[in-house]
């Protein structure tokens, strides 16, 4: 009788081993290790569609899909997180999704849902924002080094501000949970004492134009004693610029003004000096993230983070205006 009881736990136990604790076998694609991106079947979480770069970035992931024939199923959050956590579930439950790709919203509170994504064998890249999660619950990070973007964008404004009896440095951050607004924000304050910058004001902007320009219209009700504004992104910046001059300041020249992204509208007002400087983010992501969940699709190991190559553009850059015409957003 013992030996029957211990034959029937024994088969229980490699039956459970087979199939995983949770009853829930993590399957491999069928097309794997030959997947092509005809096979992919991509579940797209944009963080919504709150200014230029996210236009360029969302554009770059819907052109590259027709290009390569993926199928893709795009899910604009609308800047909502519980709406992209909501979609990330409807993309785990959809059978036909294999890969999905999010923009993170916020950097926290991804866990749960990445574990339930790899248990239901669906492939996760991440795109753009970086998340606090255990990298073994996706496949790669594709994005910009935001830090470094912070640390480029104190260094310009030491430069704008060489020579400056005060460097009384304003603030406008983004989404403040976001991952890019944290390490802009790091960044820049890691560089600013080389030179003196003190950030005298920091709040937060939201990405737009409309707040950008509301919180600088209050501040400007408080003080003028400001001789430099960093944005963490050109909208905000933008705001700014509006906000400087409807209270009578030359924005560029009274105030210097550093902001992040590289975008249409920030060469715009560089050529028109307005912006002083703009560090470089790159939104055209999609050739990348799409060739990384192929390899991953086909049972590859990734690096957890491939950081793209950016730049930095200044207002006194002689060949400014064809470097404008030449770029794509
Ligand atoms: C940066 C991206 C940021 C942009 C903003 O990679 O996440 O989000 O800088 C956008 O313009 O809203």
């Amino acid at each position: 009788m013992r030996a029957r009881i211990l034959y029937v736990v024994l088969a229980v136990c490699l039956l459970v081993g087979l199939v995983g604790c949770g009853g829930k076998k993590s399957t491999a694609p069928a097309c794997r290790p030959n997947c092509t991106y005809k096979d992919m079947v991509v579940g797209f979480l944009q963080t919504g569609s709150e200014g230029g770069w996210r236009a360029a970035n969302s554009a770059s992931f819907r052109e590259t899909a027709e290009q390569l024939g993926i199928t893709l199923k795009f899910y604009d959050s609308q800047n909502d997180l519980a709406r992209q956590v909501a979609g990330f579930h409807q993309f785990i439950q959809d059978p036909e999704v294999n890969v999905i790709i999010l923009a993170a919203l916020e950097t926290t509170g991804w866990e749960e849902v990445l574990k339930e994504a790899q248990e239901a064998g669906k492939i996760v890249v991440l795109e753009d924002r970086r998340i606090d999660a255990p990298p073994e619950l996706y496949a790669t990070y594709i994005g910009s080094d935001f830090a470094e973007e912070g640390r480029k964008a104190a260094d310009e404004m030491c430069r704008l501000l060489e020579g400056s009896e005060k460097k009384n440095v304003w603030e406008l951050v983004g989404n403040v949970g976001s991952s890019a607004a944290k390490d802009r924000g790091q960044g820049f304050r890691e560089r600013m004492g080389q030179c003196g910058i003190q950030i005298t004001k920091s709040q937060t902007g939201n990405w737009s134009i409309t707040e950008g320009k509301q919180v600088t219209e209050a501040w400007l009700k408080e003080t003028t004693d400001v001789q430099g504004i960093f944005a963490q992104n050109d909208e905000m910046g933008l705001g700014a610029i509006e906000a400087l001059k409807e209270a009578g300041l030359k924005p560029g020249v009274d105030v210097k003004i550093v902001s992040v992204d590289a975008t249409a509208g920030a060469f715009k007002a560089m050529l028109a000096g307005e912006l002083n400087v703009t560090v470089e983010c790159n939104p055209l992501l999609a050739p990348q993230v799409y060739e990384a969940a192929l390899k991953a699709l086909n049972g590859e190991q990734l690096p957890k983070w491939v950081p793209s190559q950016e730049g930095v553009f200044r207002a006194d850059m002689p060949n400014l205006k064809e470097i404008a015409e030449s770029r794509k957003y």
